[in-house]
Order: structure tokens, then C-alpha cells, then sequence
């Protein structure tokens, strides 16, 4: 745990007590604060009184009176679609709203550091899409490479939940766009930006909010080295924003959309190898098409921007080729779960959106698609660009009627997993592969997407066996 700083003897309110609530919380006490705790679900608020937390009704008249400062978890709105009641006292009380993610990047240096030969570094990864993955690959390269590393933020594990750094050792952080936007302090070594398409544009105001809120991640004075993906033109700019002129290397530029040439410093893939450049010479080249973990250009991309991350920290080219290779890949996202009778069954149950529906679609061939849920904002039109790919659409989810409709490739409307799962396993035919991509949320029949696609995995691994 990382005990939290600058607020010894004062009293902190925290709102909600989920994963990153409750490892705040923690991490309060443990800075010797005082922390005010609430969560509008009562199981959560007891499970807090278990570990000896004082909670109090932070909508109460007044609840705000000797608090300094509200620490908010992402999952709650500070802004849009319309904030928190309680955020809304914080601010009318002149109480600074924070997070996590500020709090840990006040309290993580320590006095220790002095002593070390390497101070401890953070890489913190944002974007669309796969950042999970590439956030996880950079931790696995890491390890592997034998440097002590960490992972946390949103991919599942608070922040403040990690231990304190030891001696060059690195913590490797996936932010999203609902913590960078809140957090006050934010100030990685090394940010990386994977990429930019619509998503939760209900809680940023439309594309412009989320694209700032990501922004904040390389503000002025921030990253000694930014990573960052160039294929849209948000981060095409952020790039040209950020270098002091073509030669300089603090920012490194990532495509898997063409060729980068420039006296700057790029990795890039084309037709699954990966190049890396340097002041006009070849520094760098590894053959990504052989390895399972990785497949398709959307995880070219995550392997190119976790390459740069890696190179940025000074690891050779080899070591870093030598990771890939054994990268097993995350739970939920293109992950292979079966294989039988020529059929390959993969879970990308993560692909929540149009967009990275889009690149699992393109990562595969001859696909019986499970897809459907509950759509995002924007449509879903822009599936139909992939129709090609798809041998037939089984779809799920409480409007599956709806979702089919809009669909050009031949869609049988299942609603369930179960069904849709038994269709796609009596259709496959020999060097098929059952996709599911769904390209909308789960929570029309899910708590999460981690969910569905266990729920996904547990029907081939039924019907198989
Ligand atoms: N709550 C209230 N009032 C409300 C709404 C929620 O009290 O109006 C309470 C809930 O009852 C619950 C708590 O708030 O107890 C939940 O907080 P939360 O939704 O922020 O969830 P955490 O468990 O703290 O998890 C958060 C991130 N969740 C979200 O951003 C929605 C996790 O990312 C992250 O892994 C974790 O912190 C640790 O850093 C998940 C996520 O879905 C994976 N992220 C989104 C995404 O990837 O698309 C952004």
C-alpha cells in the first residue's frame, strides 16, 4: 500500500468504496488521515465498517464542514451527463474533488529514494483501446526482463493498493479517461497514448471532453517521454503538440496505419513486423505475425507502443522480442479459449465498442460473430465496414431484434449466449472461427463484461466436452 501524504490529522471524504475506493480509503488511514467514507450501497458501506472505517451521509446538510478534500471513484460522474449530488457539495463547499490517481502521484516518491541508484519510474497508459493490454504487455516485458514491476489502475487493481517502489523498479499504470480527467496531480516518466475513437461520451460532453480528458495525461511538465499512437488525427496532433521539432526524440511516434520515416524516433508495424527508427537508421525489427498472444493489427499496435515504453526505459530490442514471445495474452480480449475440430473459439468479450469490435473482426477470418448487448452512443453502421469477414452474425443481448436489423451480414437473431453459442458450434465448419466481439456493453444481461465472457466460455468448453 501506498500511504497517502498531506493530510495527516485531517479528515478525508471518500465516495464509493468499490476497488478503488476502499484501497483509498486504506492508504488515507494509513497517511495517518482521517477518512469520511460513503457509498450510496449500503453492502458497501458495511463492508467498510468491517474494516473499522467511519461512514457518514455525504449528501447531509453540512457534511462537508472540516473536510479537505473529496476523493471521487471513477465510476461516478463528476461532470457529465450531470454530477454527483455530492460532488456538486464539494464544490459549492470550496472542497477540492480528487481521486485516486492524484492522491498516488502526490504520495509515491519517498525519502527512501534517495538512497537508490535508479528511482522508481511510472508508465502510465491511456487511450480507446488497448490500453489494458498494452499496459499488461509492457508489466509482462518488464518481468520478464527481470526488472520488479506493478500493475494497477484500471485494469482492475487500485493504485494505491501497490507496494512502495524499490530500487529501479517501475509501476506500470492503465488510466482511464474518467481518472485522468479528475486526478490533480498526474505525472508519469513515461505516458503512452494508444489510440482515439468515441466512447463514453455521455460522461465527457462528446468527443472533444474525452479527448481532453486524455490530454491532461501530457500536460505541460509532464512525461519525460510520451508514446503516442498516430493513426487519428487527436493524437497525430497531440505529437505535433508536444515535439520541440522533427529530431526531437521526447516523443515517440507509434502507427500501424504506414511507414514512418523522419529523423525523430517511431515504431511502427506494416504486414505484422514491427520497425523501430531512430535519427533516420534502423534500430529495431521483430516479426509479430507467429505470436498467439497477439494476434491482429489492433495488438500490433498495443506490442508497438509497449515496445517503445520498453526501449524508453533503455531494454534491448531482444529482450523485448524475447517477452512478446511469451506473452500470454489478457482474459476477455482476443483471447483463444478453444480449439476443436478446426474451429478456433476466441472470448474478446472486452470489445465494448464499434471500434474495437471492428479491429477484433479484422483480426480473424471465416468468423460466426457473437455480438449484440446494449449499444453505445454513435450506432452501430459503421460494424458493417467488416461484413466481408463475417460468415454469419448470432446475436445476443435484450434488443438482439434490433441490433440484427442493422447488421448487412446474415444475422440470426439468438438473444441469449446459450443459444447464440450452440448455432455458432453447429454451423462452424473447418477454419472457422467463433468470434465473440459483441461491440456494445453488457449490462442488458450482464453485471460486466468479464462476465459475459465467462458466461461465453463456459458454453464451448460445455458443448465441446
Ligand atoms: N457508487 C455510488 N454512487 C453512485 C455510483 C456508484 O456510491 O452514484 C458506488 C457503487 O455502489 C460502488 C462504487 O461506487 O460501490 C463503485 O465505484 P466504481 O464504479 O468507480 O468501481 P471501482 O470498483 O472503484 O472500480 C474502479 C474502476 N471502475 C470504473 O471506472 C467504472 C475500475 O475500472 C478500475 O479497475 C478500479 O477502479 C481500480 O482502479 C473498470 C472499468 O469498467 C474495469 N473501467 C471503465 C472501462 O474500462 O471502460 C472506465
Amino acid at each position: 500500500m501506498i500511504p497517502v501524504k498531506g493530510f495527516s490529522g485531517q479528515k478525508v471524504a471518500v465516495l464509493g468504496l468499490g476497488r478503488s475506493g476502499l484501497a483509498t480509503a486504506r492508504a488515507l488511514r494509513a497517511g495517518k488521515a482521517e477518512p469520511v467514507c460513503w457509498d450510496d450501497n449500503p453492502a458497501a458501506r458495511e463492508t467498510a465498517e468491517g474494516e473499522g472505517f467511519t461512514c457518514a451521509d455525504l449528501h447531509k446538510h453540512g457534511a462537508f464542514d472540516g473536510i479537505a478534500s473529496l476523493i471521487v471513484s471513477p465510476g461516478i460522474p463528476h461532470l457529465y451527463p450531470e454530477p454527483n449530488p455530492v460532488v456538486s457539495a464539494a464544490l459549492d463547499a470550496g472542497v477540492p474533488v480528487d481521486n485516486d490517481i492524484g492522491l498516488f502521484f502526490l504520495s509515491f516518491a519517498g525519502s527512501e529514494w534517495n538512497n537508490y541508484d535508479t528511482p522508481p519510474r511510472v508508465i502510465a497508459v491511456t487511450g480507446s483501446n488497448g490500453k489494458s493490454t498494452t499496459a499488461a504487455l509492457i508489466h509482462h516485458i518488464l518481468t520478464e526482463a527481470g526488472r520488479e514491476a506493478q500493475l494497477a489502475g484500471n485494469i482492475g487493481r487500485g493504485v494505491l493498493d501497490i507496494d512502495p517502489g524499490g530500487d529501479g523498479s517501475v509501476v506500470v499504470l492503465e488510466l482511464s479517461s474518467y481518472q485522468t480527467e479528475l486526478a490533480r496531480a498526474l505525472t508519469p516518466d513515461v505516458a503512452v497514448f494508444t489510440n482515439l475513437s468515441p466512447d463514453h461520451l455521455d460522461r465527457h460532453g462528446g468527443m472533444g471532453g474525452y479527448f481532453a480528458a486524455k490530454r491532461r495525461l501530457f500536460a505541460e511538465g509532464g512525461p519525460d517521454r510520451a508514446i503516442i499512437g498516430i493513426d487519428e488525427i487527436e493524437g497525430a496532433f497531440l505529437a505535433g503538440q508536444l515535439a520541440e521539432g522533427p529530431t526531437d526524440d521526447r516523443v515517440i511516434r507509434i502507427s500501424v496505419a504506414r511507414k514512418l520515416t523522419g529523423p525523430g524516433w517511431q515504431v511502427f508495424a506494416r504486414k505484422g513486423f514491427l520497425s523501430e527508427y531512430r535519427k533516420g537508421r534502423q534500430a529495431g525489427s521483430i516479426d509479430l505475425r507467429a505470436i498467439k498472444g497477439l494476434p491482429g493489427a489492433h495488438n500490433h499496435q498495443n506490442a508497438c507502443a509497449a515496445y517503445a515504453a520498453c526501449r524508453s526505459l533503455g531494454l534491448a530490442p531482444r529482450v523485448i522480442e524475447d517477452a512478446l514471445q511469451s506473452y500470454p495474452g489478457l482474459p476477455h480480449r482476443s483471447q483463444i479459449i478453444a480449439e476443436a475440430g478446426g474451429v478456433t473459439y476466441v472470448n474478446d468479450s472486452k470489445a465494448t465498442n464499434v471500434d474495437s469490435a471492428l479491429k477484433a473482426l479484422s483480426a480473424f477470418k471465416n468468423i460466426r460473430w457473437i455480438c449484440g448487448g446494449l449499444e453505445k452512443e454513435g450506432g452501430i453502421a459503421a460494424l458493417n465496414t467488416a461484413a466481408d469477414q463475417v460468415r454469419k452474425a448470432y446475436v445476443i443481448g435484450r434488443e438482439a431484434a434490433g441490433f440484427a436489423m442493422q447488421l448487412e451480414a446474415d444475422a440470426l437473431v439468438c438473444t441469449t449466449m446459450e443459444a447464440a453459442v450452440a448455432q455458432a458450434i453447429e454451423d462452424a465448419e473447418e477454419g472457422d472461427t467463433v468470434l465473440l466481439a459483441p461491440a456494445a456493453a453488457s449490462f442488458d444481461q450482464y453485471d460486466n463484461f468479464e462476465r459475459r465472457g465467462d458466461d461465453f466460455t463456459e458454453q464451448v468448453r460445455k458443448r465441446l466436452t
